[in-house]
């Protein structure tokens, strides 16, 4: 096996979805959350001058995506075959869209411009989004499994993780969406994904 460390600012942002397939996979890694103040020294040292990067036995991967796909292939959480390890990137690549709408409606600067994005977001982009979730979730499992094959793999962590921060904060229930819901329940109560949501530091993003 071999030494994993993780690098990322202290939140979980682009590298939780690594955190918890290493927690589903039941690895050990160092998990490193790096000051703004260690940043500008371990900066230059990067591929990309950007986190999170992974360590892989002094080989350095960047780029949160790519990492988290590594682990899933590593650790048996990619699918099982070719088909549907092609799925689940079809779950992260709708993950990857709404998260872009989510940063740019949280980051507006603009006062009136933000709370049209935030109002678009609650009204539209989230129940659109949560509706091919649910179309995918139904058509695969029957209303009670998993995003991808008969067993549980990076796209359903993906979901969970990407919308731990709108359902928090309160912008997004699950309300009317049952599928998503029990799905997310599901998740949340797999011993090795419960025990990292209670151990995990507290972070806002
Ligand atoms: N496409 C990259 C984006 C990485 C990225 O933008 N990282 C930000 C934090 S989320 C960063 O390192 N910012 C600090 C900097 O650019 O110096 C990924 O998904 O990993």
């Amino acid at each position: 096996m071999p030494t994993y460390k993780l690098y990322y600012f202290p939140g979980k942002g682009r590298a939780e979805l690594s955190r918890l397939l290493f927690a589903a996979a039941c690895i050990q890694y160092e998990d490193n959350r790096i000051s703004g103040d260690e940043w500008a020294k371990v900066k230059p040292t990067t591929v990309t001058g950007k986190m999170p990067f992974l360590d892989v036995d002094g080989a350095q991967l960047p780029e949160g995506d790519a990492i988290a796909r590594y682990i899933a292939r590593e650790h048996g959480l990619a699918g099982k075959t070719s088909w549907e390890v092609a799925q689940a990137d079809v779950i992260l690549g709708v993950c990857n869209d709404l998260r872009k709408e989510m940063v740019q409606a949280h980051f507006e600067k603009d006062e009136k411009l933000k709370a049209e994005k935030q109002t678009k977001l609650g009204k539209e982009t989230f129940p659109n989004y949560l509706a091919v979730f649910e179309k995918i979730l139904n058509k695969n499992s029957n209303k009670d499994g998993y995003f991808v094959g008969k067993s549980l793999t990076i796209a359903d962590l993906a979901v969970y993780d990407l919308l731990d921060f709108p359902i928090s904060k309160g912008f997004l229930s699950l309300e009317n969406n049952a599928t998503l819901k029990s799905h997310r329940q599901k998740i949340s109560e797999i011993p090795r994904i419960a025990e990292w949501l209670k151990k995990r530091p507290a972070s806002e993003f």
